[in-house]
């Protein structure tokens, strides 16, 4: 078996450099200068890790490493945004403990305590050129541990560390001094580290130090992660933005945005510093946020269909508001990889669900971030009647305009990479705001009426909530689609249940005396009964199949 030391030679041999012009071509240097500055993420600070990642980046971390100990499913999108953050500045992300979870997110590479796996089996699942680590806290210990396949290890507590709950005893820098001395790999020093005794770490031989609290929990975590950058005589980086002119870029996506076309309502187009609108009789306004990992993924959607549905979706508010929608306002926040391109596409989407509204886009802002979202706001125009999630009085009928529970089952089978119900993926990706069937609802003077975002469950007790009733669904009377009939015989599922739980579908929801609708009927094709308004009970839904609960947004 060839010793570690030529395992990290022959692999780092793939090694990319650690800052652009560097020229140092050996690659056992090349990997020290990768660890010099290694940023461990806190996910019990008040700061958020991916701020924690841009502020480490942006002073000169050389390596980021996600450790979560409690670490859960719905985590996962903020592994990836560190991800992407590191890979867009070429640093090498590291995962703790987790083999599974670092080959899931595409990781650098691994960190593993004495008690986690070993190294051998993360090798066989990251490959031979990811970068494996290992704590080792003592000679005894570094003599004891078989580091074959291992890149360095990790050593400390070098100083007392209030981050460790079971840190081992601190052994002081001449504790980490004699490691370095007789270790095959390089050493990364870690425990109770700040800017002021970084240097005691590397005079003691250290290749790198770790630091969590140090800039987590400063008081000023830029300057502290600045001066720890200093330490280790790295210098900041600049920040990637996607632009190389943010206003040349404005304009041009203003420009594919609809913006300065013929939107009756817009009278001065944005370029200035405000739109001028013409007057808006019973102004309507709406807000929402759409952001990746949690309401879209853009590995399952082009930028052209998170823009069309973003239109859609805070159109849906002005719909169930019986207004007639008139401007539309986005500020995108985008993180590092994000192109030109990318942006343009994203609001060629938002111009062409705009026009087929006949709004305007009123303007719009960039900055930079850790995950790509979407701040929305639209204008509408009201009608005479403002309808209101309050007015559902018992004997009232609750009723949907269309069918129910296909985009989550669209949503799952994105997730699935099942594509063999395009409708219900469709269905999620492309939702309609409901104007039409406003219209029918309005002229018949229905005053309770809200959209569906949050699944039949959840919105059904806004309006038991708001109303002071209860709601009581009745699963007979539920129309299901064939396509999401066609699903739910293919997994499983109840089909009800899943009409009651599922979101994100934006049809309208509305209460109203039972003849009512039956006047209307003929005019809203697809539309259908799903429950009864009753006076107050004890809980604001009956009705719904057991264990059906509501909707979280993104999340199959
Ligand atoms: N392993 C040994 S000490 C330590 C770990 C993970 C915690 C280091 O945190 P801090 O806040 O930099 O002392
Ligand atoms: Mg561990």
């Amino acid at each position: 078996m060839a010793p570690a030391s030529l395992y990290v030679a022959v692999r780092r041999q793939k090694a990319t450099p650690c800052r652009e012009g560097d020229t140092d071509t050996m690659p056992e240097i090349q990997f020290a200068k990768q660890i010099r500055f290694y940023f461990i993420v806190d996910c019990e600070a008040d700061l958020c890790v991916e701020r924690q990642v841009e502020i480490a980046l942006a002073a000169g971390a050389t390596v980021v490493q996600y450790r979560n100990k409690r670490f859960e499913g719905r985590d996962f999108g903020s592994v990836e945004a560190i991800r992407r953050l590191c890979a867009a500045q070429q640093v090498p992300f590291i995962v703790n403990d987790d083999i599974v979870l670092a080959r899931a997110v595409g990781a650098d590479g691994v960190h593993l305590g004495q008690s986690d796996e070993k190294h051998a089996p993360a090798r066989k699942v990251l490959g031979q050129y990811a970068i494996i680590g290992a704590s080792v806290s003592t000679v005894e210990e570094l003599g004891e541990t078989d580091l074959t396949g291992c890149d360095y290890i990790g050593t400390g507590p070098v100083f007392e560390t209030g981050t460790k709950a079971d840190a081992n005893p601190v052994i002081g820098p001449s504790g980490l001094a004699r490691i370095t001395k007789c270790s095959p790999v390089p050493v990364v020093a870690i425990g109770g580290i700040d800017w002021q005794n970084a240097h005691e770490c590397f005079a003691a031989g250290a290749s790198g130090i770790a630091v969590i609290s140090a800039i987590t929990r400063a008081k000023d975590p830029a300057y502290a992660a600045r001066e720890l950058g200093r330490a280790c005589a790295l210098a900041p980086r600049t920040p990637r933005t996607p632009w190389k002119d943010e206003f040349g870029l404005i304009a041009k996506a203003l420009e594919v945005g609809g913006a300065g076309s013929d939107a009756p309502a817009i009278r001065v187009p944005p370029g200035d510093d405000a739109a001028l609108f013409a007057d808006i009789p019973n102004p309507v306004f709406t807000t929402d946020t759409q952001r990746e990992g949690v309401h879209f993924r853009r590995r399952w959607q082009s930028m052209e269909e998170i823009g069309q549905r973003a239109v859609e979706i805070t159109f849906s508010d002005l719909a169930a508001s019986y207004a007639r929608p008139v401007g539309f306002f986005v500020n995108l926040c985008l993180p590092p990889e994000i192109t030109e391109q990318d942006v343009i596409d994203l609001y060629r989407g938002i111009g062409g669900a705009l026009a087929a509204h006949g709004a305007g886009l009123g303007g719009g802002n960039l900055s930079s971030g850790p995950v790509l979202s979407l701040d929305l706001f639209a204008a509408g125009s009201g009608g005479g009647l403002f309808p209101v999630r309050s007015a559902a009085v018992p004997g009232d009928g609750l009723y949907v305009t269309g069918p129910i529970g296909l985009a989550r089952c669209g949503l799952e089978c994105l997730a699935k990479g099942d594509h063999s119900h395009p409708a219900l993926i469709e269905r999620y990706k492309l939702p309609r705001a409901r104007f039409d069937a406003a219209r029918v609802l309005r002229d018949h003077d229905v005053a309770c009426v809200m959209d569906i975002s949050d699944g039949l469950y959840g919105d059904a007790s806004h309006i038991a909530e708001a109303s002071g009733t209860t709601v009581c669904f009745e699963p007979d009377h539920f129309v299901i689609d064939r396509h999401m009939a066609a699903y739910c015989v293919a997994y499983g599922i109840d089909p009800a249940a899943r009409m009651i739980s599922g979101g994100d579908d934006y049809e309208l929801l509305f209460a109203c005396p039972p003849e009512r609708f039956e006047a209307m009927h003929h005019l809203l094709s697809g539309a259908f009964r799903v429950g009864s308004v009753t006076e107050r009970q004890d809980r604001p839904c009956t009705g719904a199949p057991g264990g059906v609960a509501s909707y979280r947004h993104g999340n199959p």
